[in-house]
């Protein structure tokens, strides 16, 4: 060839998630990597499976075959945009049936979803965006109330690196989801089995959520073996109540493990009884994945409502800690199978099992799916501790992370060198391998199952001009299990409580971020010699706090 040919120098940091040989050879030899990947069982039951409906979204209604053919569309229409396999591109977009088909177009086209969650705002996304390089970001025209066609434009002013938008409903100056047209011809082969098949979002402890890379060949194994241990089959059908984005509702079994059984997903527009019940109802639903304060929510109505419920077998609690006085009343309340959910977008779940004696679905969050998950529990210098002590949870598994996306200073403090996770969990073990999570070693809020960093909104609360320092704690709290609550030195008059939420929420953040709570203080502990480190500075506040709140109710 003569004459000279534009190069584009991709400077774009490669996806990997690598296992030591050893592992990748045990793993395979155990039958946990079986070479499939996310496309590659999708085809197959489009083409075993025809006819059944694979996922329910209010009237619509998509089989087996007519999901792989809005995947085809969809990946090969964004393909003919420009895109081209191994780009990465962001979805935000509620429990509607764009979701699923969005992101099996994706797997199909070779495209990398990064899944955010309808909650995050301009801050998070273009976040996502940076850390992920990614090309496009697909969302919908409005959902719950607010206009995603906003974000994409300010996203677009700030990272003009994004070169597509695509809108599910009106696209305005955008590209309509709904008119993708795919050329199928450019649609790639079967991806590698052992290749990052997308970017999950961990909870994030210190400052903004990492990007968790996930491999076809290792989540494929966590849900497939979910399945097992959850009793999906054909016949299930599976409420994804929680935000479809979220691994739990995802992969726990979720609604990839209901389709790899070739069972039903029904999409809940939202999480609450009165949306979810008619639906379960209508739908005859098997199994639910739902957070503690939801689970109490649910088990409260069930017993008030005129909707047969009778179809539920099992109701999964997770992503936060279920106490077993509430697990009673959820187990009662719901009248079926109660299952504990321990797990972490990161890898490792641990459930109660369907045939575990009550006393252990009541008081553990159960034991991990595989027997090559190898869980540490170790004191603050790394020496295990004797069972049934509590420690540091520390795991490494053929469904495990060996390392974030794009994020040295995490992976250095996150994983150990012969990599293990450090999960930030307090838990106990019990023999069996049954776990009893204790609450976190990590600065983070758990409110109802969405985590928040603290550090993440101190720094936004450092920001405002009115305010000298700021300290961010969980206080446990009856519903929600825990909430967020500020300590704040005020720079010279204390500013309204009310200004400072406003302002939280005004740097474009998830609206769970802003504090539940704000109290100001004069100064941080003036007992400590020397400086003292954020975490025993809010563990101080934290105490303080409770003391004082108990005193006051002792008063009463
Ligand atoms: C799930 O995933 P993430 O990534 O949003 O959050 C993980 C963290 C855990 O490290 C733990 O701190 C907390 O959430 N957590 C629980 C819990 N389940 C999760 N704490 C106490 N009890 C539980 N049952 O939340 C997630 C992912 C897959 C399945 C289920 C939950």
């Amino acid at each position: 060839m003569t004459g000279t040919t534009a190069t584009t120098i991709n400077t774009r940091l490669p996806l990997r998630q690598v296992w030591p040989d050893a592992f990748v050879e045990r793993y395979r030899a155990a039958g946990y990597w079986r070479g499939e990947t996310l496309p590659g069982f999708l085809r197959e039951r489009a083409e075993r499976f025809t006819h059944d409906v694979a996922v329910v979204a209010g009237e619509t209604r998509y089989t087996y075959g007519q999901l792989w053919q809005e995947a085809e569309r969809i990946g090969g229409g964004l393909l003919t945009l420009g895109l081209r396999p191994g780009d990465r591109v962001v979805v935000q977009l509620g429990n509607v049936a764009e979701f699923v088909t969005v992101v099996c177009g994706l797997f199909r086209a070779g495209l990398i979803p990064v899944y955010a969650l309808p909650a995050h705002r301009i801050t998070e996304i273009v976040h996502f965006v940076r850390r992920a390089e990614a090309s496009a970001y697909v969302t919908a025209a409005r959902y719950e109330g607010f206009d995603y066609r906003s974000l994409a434009r300010e996203l677009r002013a700030e990272v003009p690196t994004v070169q597509q938008v695509v809108i599910a409903g009106e696209a305005e100056e955008f590209t309509a989801l709904a008119e993708l047209a795919g050329d199928t011809s450019a649609l790639p082969g079967d991806s590698d089995p052992q290749a990052v098949a997308f970017l999950q979002i961990s909870g994030g402890s210190t400052g903004l959520s990492k990007l968790i890379p996930r491999t076809h060949d290792d989540y494929i194994y966590s849900f497939r073996a979910s399945n097992e241990i959850c009793a999906i089959d054909r016949d299930s059908v599976y409420l994804v109540a929680l935000p479809a984005a979220h691994n739990f509702p995802m992969s726990s079994p979720g609604w990839l493990g209901a389709l790899y059984a070739g069972a039903r997903v029904v999409l809940s527009p939202g999480p609450g009884p009165d949306i979810a019940f008619p639906l379960l109802a209508r739908e005859k639903v098997t199994c639910v994945g739902l957070v503690p304060p939801l689970a109490l929510l649910w088990a409260d109505a069930a017993a008030e409502s005129r909707h047969d419920l009778s179809s539920l077998r099992v109701v999964q609690v997770g992503g936060a800690k279920l106490v077993p006085e509430a697990a009673r009343r959820v187990a009662k309340g719901l009248d079926c199978r109660l299952q504990q959910v321990f797990g972490m977008a990161e890898g490792l779940v641990n459930y109660t099992r369907l045939s575990d004696p009550d006393d252990v679905v009541l008081n553990t969050q159960g034991r991990p799916i595989s027997p090559d998950d190898e869980v540490l529990v170790v004191d603050d210098h790394g020496e295990p501790v004797p069972e049934g002590a509590a420690g540091h949870l520390l795991v490494r598994g053929p469904y495990t992370i060996r390392a974030y996306h794009n994020d040295d200073t995490a992976n250095a403090r996150s994983f150990t060198e012969d990599g293990y996770y450090r999960t930030g969990d307090m838990v106990q073990r019990l023999p069996g391998g049954y776990l009893v999570v204790q609450g976190r070693a990590t600065d983070h809020i758990n409110r109802a199952g969405e985590k928040i960093s603290a550090e993440e909104i101190e720094d936004h609360l450092l920001a405002h001009p009115a305010v000298f320092d700021a300290a961010v704690v969980s206080i446990p709290d009856d519903y929600l299990g825990e909430r967020s609550c500020a300590f704040v030195i005020a720079r010279g008059e204390r500013p309204r409580a009310v200004a400072l939420k406003a302002w939280v929420r005004e740097q474009g953040l998830a609206a769970f971020k802003v504090p539940d709570q704000i109290e100001f203080v004069d100064a941080f502990g003036t007992t400590a010699v020397g400086k003292i480190s954020r975490r025993e500075l809010r563990a101080q506040l934290r105490e303080h706090f409770l003391d004082r709140q108990n005193q006051d109710e002792e008063r009463i």
